[in-house]
């Protein structure tokens, strides 16, 4: 009996979610039973916010929902089945932010992690505490335990101004134009505790095919886990986010335009960029549609595996899992 892989997974919230899900299946098909000791996920923490005194963790909840088998999964974030009698009366208060829903089951988690938060205890412990309750088969981390909101600069008229990531996403639809993206305060985080001792004992890191912007990129701007990955022995494997040139998911063409980056398979893993070149990519899947550009993806230095990525069910999902581990030789 081969050890058990021990994977690491960078992931944001929906995207993330079903790769997730597809890698704890992939690992039990290969009869291996403790996944939670083989699969680790750092989190995306720059989605996060502070509503009507309560904190929002929006992509570790996606996760821990999507793994506790609980989660919304027609709208990708929230608790199946959730109500909305508190949300209704926020509204009546005029509290909060009237485009953005508090289910009832959900405002549970904020409680909680709320409470936990405001007796000292730090964003992971208050994961590894909330993770406890299910059977999630992968270890939660968040990036790190600083606050590091996403702001998002838009140009509106010949003006700019700023705004929570969250009041562009929800409020806005990302229709106003974004300039720039930053995460205030990341320079001065640090890497939740157990991340850097996960990237450097890992077999793996797998880049999850999501937002490379504002999923990806806030884990990978945290001081330290960009440098983690390209000193790791573990190959680095990224998954397009990106299929026949468009975004699977979310309003990500819009935010790579922002930075500049061609809404391509072949632009996304050069903006990822590969180790021999001060960059970060071992490996890169593309979709079928997408073979074409293979040879440009080669040329960056990136080996390249043609294999289909829409993860349209679980058994799509855990097979898009399973060549990302052959892919890094497991
Ligand atoms: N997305 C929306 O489009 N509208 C909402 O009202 C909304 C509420 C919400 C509440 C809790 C939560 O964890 C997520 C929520 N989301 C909502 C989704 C959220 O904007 C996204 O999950 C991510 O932040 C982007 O991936």
């Amino acid at each position: 009996m081969t050890p058990a892989p021990r994977v690491v997974v960078l992931a944001g919230g929906v995207g993330g979610s079903r790769f997730v899900l597809g890698m704890r299946t992939a690992l039990r098909e290969r009869g291996i039973d403790d996944t939670a000791a083989a699969l680790t996920v750092v989190v995306n923490t720059g989605d996060d916010l502070w509503l009507s005194g309560v904190r929002l963790q929006p992509d570790v909840d996606s996760i821990t929902y999507a793994l506790a088998g609980v989660n919304d999964a027609q709208r990708g974030w929230g608790r199946a089945g959730d109500t909305e009698r508190v949300n209704e009366e926020l509204r009546a208060w005029g509290a909060g932010w009237p485009w953005f829903t508090l289910g009832d089951l959900d405002l549970g988690t904020h409680l909680a992690r709320t409470g936990w938060l405001r007796e000292g205890l730090a964003p992971s412990q208050v994961l590894e505490r909330m993770a406890a309750r299910w059977d999630l088969g992968a270890r939660l981390l968040p990036m790190t335990d600083a606050e590091v909101d996403t702001v998002v600069t838009v140009r509106e008229g010949d003006g700019i101004r700023s705004m929570h990531f969250q009041e562009w996403w929800t409020r806005f639809r990302a229709t106003l134009e974004p300039v720039r993206f930053d995460n205030p305060g990341i320079s001065s985080a640090v890497p939740a505790p157990g991340v850097l001792e996960a990237i450097a004992e890992a077999d793996v890191v797998l880049l999850a095919p999501s937002n490379p912007v504002v999923s990806i990129g806030p884990i990978l701007s945290v001081p330290g886990i960009r440098d983690a990955l390209r000193a790791g022995r573990a190959p680095v494997v990224g998954l397009s986010p990106v299929i026949g040139g468009r975004v699977v998911r979310g309003m990500a063409d819009v935010c790579l335009a922002a930075i500049g980056v061609e809404t391509s398979a072949s632009a996304v893993a050069e903006h990822y960029g590969s180790r021999g070149a001060d960059g970060l990519l071992d490996a890169w899947l593309i979709a079928e549609e997408d073979e074409p550009l293979a040879a440009a993806v080669a040329g960056l230095g990136i080996r390249s595996l043609v294999t289909p990525l829409w993860m349209t069910d679980a058994a799509r999902s855990a097979a898009l899992a399973e060549a990302a581990l052959v892919t890094a030789g497991l």
